[in-house]
């Protein structure tokens, strides 16, 4: 493991040249490494993060690496608009917003986008995530609704159990891979991510073991000064640590996302539903999805038994 005072991280600074013949081999081994997964045999990724931390702006930023265009798959932050409360599952690169599309793409690979989670010390979140990771609970449920412990009735670890049970795990949206999005201009929220580490991987009984990748978003906002480096080097640090990944370069990333700061396209101030293309955006996307899409991960998940196992066509019985 790095030491402490050492840069623990691949990028070597924010701003590095880009080699555009590089950057479309490593695209085209994205595109090809994306046709592996099927509808049936998908890829899921789980995007956590506190609320505003960059998560959907993560998911449309991973699109547009690809995709070359501008397309909002996840709502993000401009004004209420942009609050995501449910779980949402997004299929990516629908052929008419992919240029190219991908050929060969069999339309496998899912982002599941969750309500930007408060950092609260709670049982119940860590329940919630493991649930979500099991495959137990459908697109589209309401997070904050579950997970309230303010309610008059408020939910309990055995509650949510029964109410998203493991005969109703659904293989097709079982997670493989998990993003913990985490915001350079603030604290990291560290009982979101122990409750994210013990759900992903300390689950004796559920025997669950899964990736975890860690993204510091809004890194401009350190090269532009506007936080220290010190300050932000100790809480990335701290970020990598809780989340086990400290020292880890393929697991670890600094990013600047796609944003109305950053990548707007002119010359219209109040329309932000554009933006341009960034080469250094899309090749720390790429970097990413590479480290994703590696097959070198752990993937294991709680064994389910195949008579209660209900297909993903049949989602009306919930
Ligand atoms: N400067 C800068 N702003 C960013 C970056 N990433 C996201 N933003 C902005 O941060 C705000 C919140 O981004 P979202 O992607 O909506 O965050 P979220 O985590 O999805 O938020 P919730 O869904 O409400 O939990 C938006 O105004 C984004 O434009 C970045 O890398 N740099
Ligand atoms: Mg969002």
């Amino acid at each position: 493991m790095a030491s402490a005072s050492k840069n623990p991280f691949l990028e070597e600074g924010v701003r590095m040249s880009v080699d555009p013949i590089k950057l479309k081999e490593v695209e085209n081994d994205v595109r090809t490494g994306l046709c592996k997964f099927t509808e049936r045999e998908p890829m899921n990724v789980l995007v956590i993060g506190k609320p505003g931390a960059g998560k959907s702006s993560f998911i449309n930023s991973m699109h547009m690496a690809i995709a070359h265009r501008w397309y909002e798959v996840a709502n993000y932050g401009d004004g209420r608009r942009g609050i995501t409360t449910d779980l949402i599952r997004y299929d990516m690169f629908r052929d008419e917003l992919t240029e190219p599309p991908i050929k060969g793409y069999n339309h496998g690979v899912f982002f599941w986008d969750t309500a930007g989670l408060e950092d609260l010390n709670q049982k119940i979140f860590e329940t919630f995530l493991g649930l979500i990771m099991e495959g137990r609970i459908p697109p589209d449920t309401n997070i904050h609704e579950h997970t309230d412990t303010t309610r008059q009735r408020p939910p309990t670890v055995s509650s949510l159990k029964r109410r998203f049970p493991r005969s109703g795990a659904v293989e097709e949206w079982k997670c493989h891979r998990i993003v913990f999005l985490c915001a350079a201009d603030e604290e990291p929220p560290m009982n979101l991510m122990e409750a994210v580490t013990d759900a992903a991987t300390k689950d004796k009984a559920d025997a669950r073991s899964l990736p975890v990748f860690l993204v510091m978003s809004k890194c401009d906002k350190v090269d532009r000064d506007e936080i220290s480096k010190d300050v932000y080097e100790s809480r990335r640090d701290n970020a990598a640590k809780s989340l086990m990944v400290f020292g880890n370069n393929q697991r670890c990333k600094e990013v600047s996302l796609y944003c109305k700061e950053l990548t707007a396209l002119p010359p219209d101030d109040f329309d932000y539903s554009g933006m341009r293309n960034d080469d250094e955006i899309n090749k720390k996307m790429l970097n990413l999805w590479m480290n994703l899409l590696s097959p070198a991960y752990r993937v294991k998940h709680a064994p389910q038994k195949k008579s209660f196992r209900r297909s993903v066509f049949n989602p009306l019985k919930w």
